[in-house]
């Protein structure tokens, strides 16, 4: 690709993705109920980088309006967190009044910072209570979620304009149920299934729990709804043999296809369904579900991108605990390395999925909703001012991706923003504070201090100009 400047559309948006359970803080306060994250830190602190647990997020809670401010002097003009379901309801489902509080306050700070606010449900953090009852496998789960939803809609439908339904929903099917990476550490792919399933339907019945309250003027009638995933762009070897090419069409059919068919179609992808089936795994479907995830469709959606999926033929079609395997990695030859997160780093991939979208989803509006770079020893070199000195390597990394979308945009695909991940530094789950995404440290020896890093320079000049030099 050329080396000039690239230039983004005028009304292009910059802004900043991060979420509840890895901002907030503030986990037992407020009437805030245990979550997932909450209940592994609580069982066992070791699985957590340097014994960080969920408990204190970034310690937003204390510096909001710091935050808000900090985006709008990068040039953002949104800002997507999460509701923590916890916070928002108590145990009996109703509204926890100190948590709609909360987050009253916290949208208000960020207005008042001249930030919008987008306002996403999910994040991984179930409240713990549900899942002992099942979790993502249990329909009254399923339908709790919905009125959640609901609850959240009508407390907020007048202030908000941007909601999404989930966050990555296939990240807890794929790392709960499937690869046993996150508690309670399941490997049993037919599960994984059912909670993505189960996932599907709640995100149907929020849809529909939306359309109706917009219809009856409780949500703002410009207010629209989505979904965000990381699409992960499928690519095999060179050469492919006819079942690298079926690894790829189920890969992509489980992560990719199934949720866009979900809330373009309000159905899913029948080829994957039907080869599910071939190898004896069912979904749980029962009468009346296709009414409901008919109503799954969108207003827009979000694209989180990291790195690609590169996969091949499986060895073996079956793993030793009876799962059937479709695919397993293929390792490019030429791929970059982000050592820290162990996550290749491919630039084109976002061009290649914005083509994807332009060729079977054309009239459906996106936005890359996450993209970053998390970092391990961020902190290893300062300038004479104190920031760390970040720049040789995070610039780079956005630049690129910034360039293939405008590119994108170009030759017609329909993006229209973009969302850095962890703009300030966060709480990534089990690698707690392990890896650093932002553009601002948050400096865990003075208090969660908020210091700017060098490439603070550089993006609040993009976003400013939308030209990407
Ligand atoms: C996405 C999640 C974020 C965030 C990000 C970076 O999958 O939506 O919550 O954490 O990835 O990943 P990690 O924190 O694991 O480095």
């Amino acid at each position: 690709m050329s080396t000039a400047p690239a230039r983004l559309p005028e009304d292009f948006f910059f802004g900043a993705a991060l979420s509840g359970p890895q901002t907030e803080g503030a986990w037992q306060t407020g009437g805030k109920l245990e979550n997932l994250w909450d209940r592994w830190s609580n069982l066992d602190l070791t699985a957590f980088f340097n014994r960080v647990g969920s408990y204190g997020g970034n310690d937003m809670t204390s510096h909001a309006r710091e935050d808000f401010e900090l985006f709008a002097s990068l040039g953002f003009s949104s800002a997507r967190t999460s509701i923590q379901w916890s916070r928002l309801l108590d145990a009996n489902g109703k509204l926890n009044p100190e948590g709609a509080a909360y987050y009253h306050r916290l949208f208000a700070d960020a207005r008042a910072a001249g930030v919008e606010p987008f306002v996403n449900l999910y994040h991984f953090d179930m409240p713990a209570y549900l899942f002992d009852r099942g979790g993502w496998e249990n329909r009254e789960v399923v339908e709790a979620y919905a009125n959640y939803a609901a609850t959240a809609f009508a407390e907020f439908g007048q202030e908000i304009e941007h909601w999404f339904t989930f966050n990555e929903p296939i990240v807890e099917p794929e790392q709960r149920y499937e690869h046993g990476t996150w508690y309670p550490f399941h490997v049993d792919f037919s599960r994984a299934r059912n909670v993505q399933y189960g996932i599907s339907l709640a995100h149907a019945l929020a849809v529909h729990a939306f359309r109706e309250l917009q219809a009856a003027g409780t949500v703002r009638a410009d207010a629209r709804i989505g979904l965000i995933n990381c699409f992960t762009p499928p690519y095999t070897r060179e050469n492919p043999s006819e079942a690298d090419l079926e690894a790829v069409r189920m890969t992509d059919g489980i992560n990719n296809r199934w949720w866009l068919d979900l809330v373009t179609k309000g159905t899913l992808p029948q080829d994957v369904i039907n080869t599910l089936k071939e190898r004896g795994i069912t979904l749980p479907v029962r009468p009346g579900d296709e009414q409901i995830l008919a109503q799954g469709k969108v207003d827009w959606l979000g694209f989180n991108y990291y790195h690609p999926a590169r996969v091949q033929a499986p060895e073996r079609n079956e793993d030793e605990f009876g799962n059937p395997v479709f695919a397993r990695e293929y390792v490019w030859p030429e791929a970059v390395m982000n050592e820290s997160r162990g996550w290749e780093i491919y630039p084109k991939g976002i061009y290649d999925f914005a083509m994807t979208m332009k060729r079977d989803y054309p009239d459906l509006e996106w936005f890359v909703s996450e993209n970053g770079i998390g970092i391990e020893e961020d902190a290893a070199e300062r300038d004479e001012q104190g920031r760390i000195r970040d720049a040789s390597y995070r610039v780079p990394f956005v630049r690129e991706h910034l360039r293939w979308i405008a590119r994108a945009i170009e030759e017609g695909a329909n993006c229209r923003g973009y969302h850095y991940w962890g703009a300030i530094d966060c709480w990534s789950w089990n690698n707690a504070y392990k890896n650093r995404y932002g553009f601002v440290e948050v400096d865990l020896s003075h208090n969660y201090r908020r210091v700017p890093k060098e490439s603070s320079d550089w993006m609040r000049e993009v976003a400013h100009t939308h030209v990407v030099a």
